[in-house]
């Protein structure tokens, strides 16, 4: 068994005997327990010193981290990655913003983890580089000389030619994202979109299964749709000493409960949700009095102005529909700034009659599939979901919404709160059945074993 040596953005805060986090660190610690390995990734710190931190052990799992520079920080984590990758992929060109020099300082930084990574390796070793910061990282350490197998998880969409072609670099980017050996997406629109531009742009010639002949090597390309751990997350959700925060909330509310959970990010079409709520209480006045939408989002990216921006829009659309529809006894919408640890948040999913995950566009999202994992099966609750999330390709019995239709989006929440038993529970089983089986356990397997082989 070749060892697996991990590279991510950032490592993920693990202690040991601690609850496991969302999404990407409990996909990888898991793969990381069983066979132990090395993960690797920026510290988070912003400083001069050029030296690398000590490693740490965690269990089986040795941590590497370094530090980056203020200038690597400004180029490539706000400039090219955040500021022209991510909104561009999220098919938000409008937001994007290109500048050479960030993309310089990208490449630089992706070349910084190669130079490290090279000296922590093996030669059998499997290299699993995670996400859209370390689209030249393949490249860079194949200019080191470095033959290992390397594959790259994508988290997040990937856009078609039309749109990708809008970042002036992208022929480049994708002229290094073909040094590695394999290309994993969420979802078969992701992976078509990349195979279409290779094809059609870029000379490749199609092998089948996903494979393509391009720039001299072979690139194979696969899906595999990330998932959560189903009983883990229903465990947490009912465990007594988890519940408390739930049931102090419980006892504050009416009879409805609608919940949202995001990370404070244009992506996830907060804007648009709010405004949806808005139409949903003035074109249903039947359930004032009586519902609740909770919106946790705590900030993320604050020194990127497009998130200043949506963070202020969103306070003052908060008070305004409050003002306009609140009674003495009644405050329909709670927006909440911050963030809650695993244990507290399962329970609250597990409180809420309906959830609201509405992304303009979303790789897959993680919140779907826990808020329908944390569910009684008994007595479970109505997914509301956008159309754009890669979750909707599996959960085809949640509600499945257009987020930019606020009428849809405003009847969606009255179906979802009139809805039988008898149907909620049809649905909630369609939902776990597909999720058991395309587990966190399944997703992490299969990419292993591509890469591999
Ligand atoms: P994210 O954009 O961060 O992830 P998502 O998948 O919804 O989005 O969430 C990841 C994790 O963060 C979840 O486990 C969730 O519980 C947690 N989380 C989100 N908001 C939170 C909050 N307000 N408080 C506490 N915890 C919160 C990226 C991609 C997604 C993809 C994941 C995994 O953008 O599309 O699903 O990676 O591949």
């Amino acid at each position: 068994m070749s060892r697996l040596v991990v590279v991510s953005n950032r490592v993920a805060p693990i202690q040991e005997g601690e609850a496991t986090a969302g999404g990407l660190a409990a996909g990888v610690l898991d793969a990381l327990k069983g066979h132990g390995g090395i993960w690797f990734g920026w510290s988070g710190n912003v400083t001069t010193e050029s030296e690398p931190n000590p490693a740490r052990q965690v269990g089986p799992i040795t941590l590497f981290t370094i530090d980056l520079s203020r200038q690597d920080y400004d180029q490539f984590y706000r400039g090219f990655a955040n500021g022209t990758l991510w909104p561009t992929l999220h098919y938000q060109i409008g937001l994007g913003t290109y500048d050479r020099a960030e993309f310089a300082g990208y490449k630089r930084v992706n070349e910084l983890f190669a130079r490290s990574v090279e000296k922590l390796i093996k030669p059998d070793d499997l290299i699993w580089a995670h996400d859209y910061h370390l689209l030249c990282f393949a490249d860079s350490l194949r200019a080191l000389g470095v033959k290992n197998r390397i594959g790259l998880f994508l988290h997040i969409p990937f856009p078609g030619p039309g749109v990708f072609m809008t970042i002036p670099c992208h022929a480049e980017v994708i002229r290094s994202m073909c040094q590695y050996d394999l290309l994993g997406f969420q979802t078969e629109q992701d992976q078509a979109a990349f195979l279409d531009y290779v094809i059609r742009h870029a000379g490749g010639t199609p092998l089948g299964d996903g494979a393509v002949s391009v720039f001299d090597r072979v690139v194979k390309t696969g899906v595999y749709p990330i998932g959560v751990h189903v009983e883990e997350v229903r465990a947490q959700a009912e465990l007594a000493a988890n519940r408390r925060v739930a049931t102090r909330l419980r006892a504050t509310l009416l009879d409805w409960l609608i919940l949202s959970v995001d990370r404070l990010d244009y992506s996830k079409g907060l804007r648009q949700r709010f405004a949806a709520y808005e139409r949903f209480l003035q074109d249903y006045p039947t359930w004032h009095n009586n519902v609740t939408f909770m919106q946790i989002a705590p900030p993320s990216r604050s020194d990127i102005e497009t998130y200043q921006a949506i963070r202020r829009e969103l306070e003052g659309e908060a008070g305004r529909i409050n003002g306009r529809f609140a009674e003495v006894d009644w405050v329909p919408l709670r927006y909440l700034n911050k963030s809650f640890p695993r244990n507290v948040l399962m329970p609250l999913y597990a409180e809420a009659q309906a959830c609201l995950v509405t992304p303009l566009r979303d790789g897959m999202n993680l919140v779907a599939k826990e808020y329908v994992a944390a569910q009684d099966p008994a007595e479970p609750g109505v997914l509301i979901l956008s159309q754009f999330a890669g979750a909707a390709n599996e959960l085809q019995a949640a509600l499945v919404v257009n987020p930019y239709d606020q009428e849809g989006l405003a009847a969606a929440m009255d179906q979802a709160f009139a809805m039988r038993l008898e149907e909620r529970q049809e649905r909630h089983a369609a939902m776990i059945k597909v999720m058991r089986e395309n587990s966190l356990e399944r997703w992490r397997d299969r990419f292993q074993a591509d890469l591999l082989g």
